[in-house]
This record gives structure tokens, sequence and C-alpha cells, in this order.
């Protein structure tokens, strides 16, 4: 594929038809501190191997969009300060200008699927955010996302979002959401968001019979598999939600805006709960990879379980 990078080992699975899973790179170069965001980013490649999975942690290196990154590249990226957030729209910029950076669910899902790599582990989608039908804001994951056909496992979108809102819109946007084992939709920090979804699915194969029927029915949307963090790995839920409350105050206090407000909320809930919340976010991520493999083993042709 011109234009993208792609791993020998990806390239050669993909062919095969053996097991493969896509990671984001935003996750350590933006969402979590060091030097756990180099721990966890290894720790899923890993993981994923021990299960018979092969790793394709996506990112942008010199501005060359990358499925497959070495550890070299992993370490590289999590460690430059300079790397960038690359969504969609910045792909072309990065290129010309040889940037590197780390790729968000937009970015990540398109180059997994031209790679030919049919699921992708994340922590948290992008989504609506709240006061969107003023300010628009609302996240490219989710236009992305109704015209990408991957399987993308995630435990619902950041718990700072309008998550009401994101979920009307992936309604419209045609995106089938069903819930790993249970109904109720997650929300990241906890294993429910207060918010019901329609269809859940029971494991691994009926994920993958949703996804092998979105492909037979020629649609081009993503399946979100919605996948709650483990009841004993969640932060307290009245304590989230006054966490969530209290950041929203302290932003508005501060006077933060736009951009700044994302990173400024998750850096007060951090505090605010003394580091459990970074645990709870590495639990997350753990949990949807693990998920992940399993549904790429339940989709690969090859696969002999
Ligand atoms: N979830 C988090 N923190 C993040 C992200 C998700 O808890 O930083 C990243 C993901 O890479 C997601 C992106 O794709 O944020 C969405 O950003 P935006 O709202 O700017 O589109
Ligand atoms: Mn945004």
């Amino acid at each position: 594929m011109t234009g993208i990078a792609v791993a020998g080992e990806v390239r050669d699975a993909v062919g095969a038809g053996a097991p493969v899973v896509a990671l984001e790179s935003t996750i350590f170069t933006h969402g979590l501190p060091r030097p756990l965001d180099l721990e966890v980013a290894r720790e899923a490649e890993k993981a994923l191997r021990a299960d018979g999975v092969v790793p394709a942690t996506v990112g942008v290196v010199d501005g060359v969009p990358t499925v497959g990154l070495t550890d070299a590249q992993i370490e590289r990226l999590a460690t430059d300060d300079a790397a960038v957030k690359v969504s969609i729209r910045d792909l072309p910029v990065a290129a010309a200008k040889r940037l590197g950076g780390g790729t968000t669910v937009a970015a990540t899902s398109m180059l997994a699927h031209r790679a030919g790599v049919r699921v992708f582990a994340t922590g948290g989608l992008g989504g609506v955010h709240h006061g969107a039908s003023t300010t628009f804001d609302e996240s490219a994951d989710l236009v992305a996302l109704a015209a990408t056909p991957v399987v993308v496992v995630s435990a619902g979108v950041k718990s700072i979002l309008d998550i009401g809102a994101t979920l009307e819109r992936l309604e419209t946007l045609n995106i089938p959401v069903v819930g790993y084992r249970t109904t109720r939709y997650p929300g990241f920090y906890v294993a429910d968001s207060g918010h019901r979804l329609d269809h859940a699915v029971d494991g691994p194969d009926e994920a993958a019979a949703v996804a092998r029927a979105r492909d037979e029915l020629g649609l081009s949307s993503a399946v979100l598999v919605a996948n709650p963090v483990p009841a004993v790995d969640e932060l307290d839920p009245a304590e989230h939600g006054r966490l969530v409350a209290g950041a929203w105050d302290a932003a508005e206090r501060a006077g933060i805006v736009g951009h700044d407000i994302t990173p400024f909320l998750l850096d007060h809930i951090q505090r605010a709960t003394g580091g459990r919340s970074l645990e709870v976010n590495v639990a997350v991520y753990r949990n949807n990879v693990a998920v992940a493999g399993d549904i790429a083993r339940a989709l690969a042709p090859s696969a002999s379980a």
C-alpha cells in the first residue's frame, strides 16, 4: 500500500489469515505519563504474542504512517517530546513535514484497515463533548468509524464526554455497538456509564459473527465492542461522578477552553485520585487488548480454536 509502511510480520500474518490486533499510539505519546506509557505499550504487545496474536502498533515515524512499529520505534515515539497527536486530517501534514506522531482511534482504524488488520484495541474512544451543540466539538473518531470496517474494542468513550449524545451520534452514523457480555454501556473508569445498549455479545465468537455479517452485508462501518472494566478494578461509581463534576468545576474556574480541556480534566482526576485513575486506565486497556486478541483469533480464517 503506497504511502503506508507495513511491518513484514504483520503483512505475512494478514496474508496467512493469522490473528492480528492493531494498537493505537496516542495512548503512549499523549495519554499516559512516563515511564508508564512505554511499559503499557510493551505489555500490550507481549500479552498478544503470548496468546498467539501478532500485535500491530500503529504510529507515524518520520512522517510515514506505519502499521507494526518496531520496539525501537515505539520507544522513540514514547520518549519524543515533539511527537504530535495524529488524526486522519493530520496524516498529510505529518508526512510532508516528516513528523513523528501517535495515531488516534480514527487514524489507527483507517491505517489498520488499509493493511488488512481487522481488529483494534484501544482504551476509550473520542466522541461528543459537552456543549457540542454550540462548539461543534465532536471527535473525528466517529465519522472515521462510520467508514472503516474494523472491530474496535474499547471501554466506552472518554469519561469526560457527553456519553448520551455520543451514543445518539453512533446511531445516526449507522455504527453497531454491542456490549461485551453486558447491555450496560461502560463508562471507561466505571463498568456502567448509566446508559443502556440494545445488544450484548456473549463472547468472541459472537463478536466475530457480527463482524462477518457486517462484511457479508457490504456495510462499511466499524463494529464497536464495548468492554467494561472488571468490577474489581473500577473507580467507585459515586466517587467517579463527583470526580468528573469536580474536574469540570475546576476547568471552569481556571477558564480552560478548547483543546486544553481534555488534558486538564484527566490530570485533575489523576491528582484527585492520587494516581488511582491511572491504574484503572491501565486495567481498562489490558482487558480490552485481551478481548481483542480473543476476537481476532475467532475471526482468523486459519484459526484452529
Ligand atoms: N481516551 C482517553 N484519552 C485520550 C484518547 C482517548 O482517555 O487521549 C485519545 C484517543 O486516541 C482518541 C482521541 O482517538 O483521544 C480523540 O481525540 P479528539 O477528541 O481530539 O478527536
Ligand atoms: Mn475535539
